[in-house]
């Protein structure tokens, strides 16, 4: 992540966290019961069929238990993922760049090094050993400060499809969820290697645009309107907030009892219930986290009702990452600022 300069470094190094995640299972009991009882599930998720237009290549992820399941190799250039969610549990894909170290490229197998690491620091954090948590991460390799994190679907809930637009370059990957449940990470990464095309060039053609950034936080450019949209998310700048991940953006159903404040604790992994399933909303997707300068692209058809458009950093309403909006049935809609 070409995040950042040197006074970060050291602590992405540390903790960047986050990503990782990836497989992370703890051996701990009552949480590894609970956890296996959901990985095994069969439970039956119903999900209702989109058709919705795709930019570029189109790769179709499904999730139905802790995996995702996707082709091993994709072509380069704009690529819409369009990720259904067919399991009992919130998800998300966030694609993750291997580095070349030193001269060798990281692969899977390096990256499998990773989620114990996770797992050993939350197993802490749980406990309230925050500082003993945190401390762990400074056994991740050098290497892992040079993931970039390049987009993804954002949270998407059980029996959802949502669908995302990114520029995908060459090169080696990981796909990965840290999602938790019973406090432990979500044991879903998968390998995905990428190769050089010259096809899909093009990107999309936006309906909408908005921004996030550090200094404005989330700004939608004009005011949605029920129906199909594609959705222009740029990110004007990027950076670690205080959980040492940069920011990204998801979209929330809201219901008439969701609780904001609920919502807007639950956006953070560093604490034990942060990222703990089950959601406090129904998420449709979203844009994760992309280097400054990169513009991903939301496709959704947005039917009249409330929504959030919310980041994943420790308390967006402070940082204008936690935007309402309501698109009416006369499509027109108001937009609020956070939580009123
Ligand atoms: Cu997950």
């Amino acid at each position: 992540m070409r995040i950042q300069k040197s006074k970060f470094r050291i602590l992405i190094f540390l903790w960047i966290p986050l990503l990782l995640i990836g497989s992370l299972i703890s051996c701990k009991n009552g949480e590894k019961s609970e956890l296996s009882h959901q990985m095994n599930m069969e439970e039956k998720v119903v999900v209702e069929k989109v058709t919705l237009p795709a930019f570029g290549n189109l790769v179709e992820v499904k999730t139905t238990g802790m995996n995702f399941i996707l082709p091993d190799e994709i072509p380069s250039g704009w690529t819409t993922f369009r990720y259904s969610n067919e399991s009992p549990l919130t998800h998300f894909m966030l694609i993750d760049k291997l580095p070349v170290y030193k001269g060798k490229q990281i692969t899977y197998a390096d990256f499998e090094n990773i989620p114990p690491v996770f797992r050993d620091a939350m197993d802490l954090i749980n406990t309230g050993k925050n500082d003993e948590g945190f401390a762990e991460f400074r056994r991740l390799p050098e290497w892992f400060a040079q993931i970039i994190f390049s987009g993804g679907v954002g949270l998407v809930s059980p029996g959802e499809t949502a669908q995302t637009t990114v520029y995908v370059q060459p090169g080696t990957y990981v796909i990965e969820c840290y999602v938790k449940t019973g406090g432990i990470f979500h044991p879903m990464t998968k390998q995905l290697d990428v190769r050089q095309d010259l096809l899909n060039e093009t990107p999309p053609v936006p309906t909408l645009n908005m921004a996030i950034s550090k200094e404005g936080g989330i700004e939608m450019h004009e005011t949605p309107t029920a129906g199909l949209h594609t959705i222009a998310v740029q990110y004007k700048d990027q950076g670690p907030h205080e959980h040492f991940l940069g920011h990204d953006v998801h979209l929330a159903r809201l219901e008439k009892d969701t609780n904001l404040d609920e919502l807007n604790s639950w956006m953070t992994w560093t604490t034990p219930e942060g990222l703990n399933t089950p959601a406090p909303v129904t998420f449709l997707g979203g844009a994760q986290e992309m280097p400054e300068g990169n513009t991903a692209y939301i496709t959704v058809n947005l039917k009249s009702g409330s929504y959030a458009w919310v980041a994943e950093v420790p308390n967006p309403a402070s940082k204008n990452m936690l935007k309402t909006f309501t698109v009416s049935r006369d499509e027109t809609v108001r937009i609020g600022g956070g939580k009123d």
